[in-house]
């Protein structure tokens, strides 16, 4: 089988010859609608169809961009699958490279999971069928092919997943789905003066992860959602490939945070600043009931490798491409505008969130470490966790089935994303200080500054044809080799 780079940037036309660093002769026209997704509704026995494929989409007025998406132009559509029931898709494939359907969040074995172990060949459909037995939460699925996972998210090949609980108490949440209950993707991208994308890191934008200078949500550049005057809940993927965004409201205004990567929090967290790093997912819940049209905006990501760079900024380095700074400081993510006609279904948010699942630890067996090392990667191009870099033969670590252990997670030279297959766990510390779980709640991604512990468990089985993996998901990172394989037996 053919890992080759080639066949991609064949098949999509994009050439790997054009510079990093890309002047902008065209008006990026913000404002289109918030396009919301297709549901893929896997409930109830549904089977559902997922084929990559290559398409044109247009997000330049007028310029068509070669594109990846599931079962459409540019990203996929949205699945939603119940707990307690098996979610039946047929997985397909027609583009020239294998490609993947990683289920990021999902509890499931191994050979399921859909890792760099299990691709979907060229025009070699196969089903899959998933037992989903974990809470409600909002997940995400890419393709994760060895060292090709960058550009494969890059180009689309990404959607939103979202499990409901057709047995949990009512939550009172907003849950009209494109109405008051919204999917946001947010990515940024890097368009040359053809309107292609543009994906070339090396250098700089390889170390500091590929950022973008134009920012989509759900596709589109800088869009703007329709709301009713009441609550509206975000579902916000950082679907990026490697920038970190600090949201906030242009005006201000603080806002509750009710979920996060592995379900809904115990009660709503209010703040006025969110930061998500690459993978990571919160459900907010905004006040629109004043009327007032606002914008998200996302302070600049300063994630830099300080300590060999002299503390240069992020944007700077990544790549060199930044989004055009707002005379705020920061820069525009999408817009909002209330619009009176629709109903605003829900005006009142409970103290409590019915429904939000309960950690189930038991007491820690086993403690490992997992040092994220960029170290000499200038040079050799290799990225490596604990001396290490990523190797489809070589299983890491062995995991037994039911234990509990503490991963200890260091990243010293700059932050990572750190994420693990298989499960949700818990965040116990950061930097030496204790995390309150109840803040945050059960995670998949936890962003390492210095060193983080988190409390593991693992339920499912993953055996060595399809071990499970633990990785930085800054992308350009984890094709370098920062990336690691467990089994559980
Ligand atoms: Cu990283």
């Amino acid at each position: 089988m053919q890992f080759t780079r080639r066949n991609f940037i064949k098949a999509t036309g994009a050439s790997v010859f054009l510079p990093a660093i890309v002047g902008r002769a065209f008006a990026a026209e913000a404002g289109a609608p918030l396009p919301i997704p297709e549901v893929m509704d896997l409930g109830k026995g549904n089977m559902g169809e997922l084929t990559a494929q290559l398409g044109r989409h247009e997000f330049l007025q007028g310029k068509s961009t070669q594109t990846a998406g599931y079962s459409q132009s540019y990203l996929g559509p949205l699945i939603r699958m119940n707990r307690g029931e098996t979610a039946n898709v047929r997985l397909d494939n027609t583009i020239e490279e294998p490609i993947s359907v990683h289920w990021h969040g999902l509890h499931i074995e191994g050979y399921l999971d859909g890792g760099p172990h299990t691709p979907v060949l060229s025009n070699t459909p196969r089903e899959a069928a998933l037992d989903i037995e974990q809470p409600a939460s909002t997940l995400w699925y890419h393709s994760h092919i060895m060292e090709r996972t960058g550009a494969h998210v890059w180009y689309g090949l990404a959607g939103m997943l979202w499990i409901d609980d057709p047995d949990a108490a009512d939550n009172g949440l907003p849950e009209t789905y494109g109405e008051d209950d919204l999917p946001i993707v947010v990515q940024d991208r890097i368009f040359g003066n053809d309107g292609e994308l543009v994906y070339t890191p090396r250098g700089p934008s390889l170390m500091m992860g590929y950022r973008g200078s134009e920012i989509l949500v759900n596709g589109a550049i800088r869009p703007e959602a329709s709301v009713p005057a009441g609550l509206v809940r975000l579902r916000i993927l950082n679907g990026s490939n490697a920038r970190i965004y600090h949201f906030g409201f242009e005006d201000g205004r603080s806002f509750h945070q009710v979920g996060s990567d592995g379900g809904l929090l115990p009660a709503p967290a209010a703040m006025n600043r969110l930061t998500l790093s690459p993978a990571e997912r919160a459900e907010i819940i905004v006040d629109f009931s004043d009327g007032a049209n606002v914008r998200l905006m996302s302070a600049e990501d300063g994630n830099a490798m300080g300590g060999m760079m002299g503390g240069m900024g992020g944007g700077m380095m990544g790549g060199g491409n930044a989004p055009v700074a707002d005379p705020s400081g920061g820069f525009e993510v999408m817009s909002f505008s209330v619009n009176q006609g629709l109903t605003a279904k829900v005006t009142t948010l409970a103290d409590t969130i019915a429904g939000a699942p309960v950690p189930e630890f038991g007491e820690p067996v086993r403690r490992r470490s997992f040092r994220l090392q960029m170290m000499g990667s200038m040079m050799s191009g290799s990225m490596k966790i604990n001396g290490v870099e990523m190797k489809m033969d070589v299983i890491n670590e062995q995991v037994r089935q039911g234990d509990t252990e503490i991963w200890e997670v260091s990243a010293d030279e700059m932050q990572h994303p750190f994420h693990v297959h298989g499960t949700s766990f818990q965040v116990l510390s950061h930097r030496g200080v204790a995390v309150d779980s109840a803040q945050i709640g059960l995670k998949d991604v936890v962003l390492v500054n210095g060193k983080a512990e988190i409390l593991v468990k693992f339920d499912r089985l993953a055996d060595a044809n399809a071990p499970y993996m633990y990785h930085c998901h800054i992308l350009e990172h984890e094709d370098a080799g920062m990336m690691g394989q467990f089994t559980v037996a």
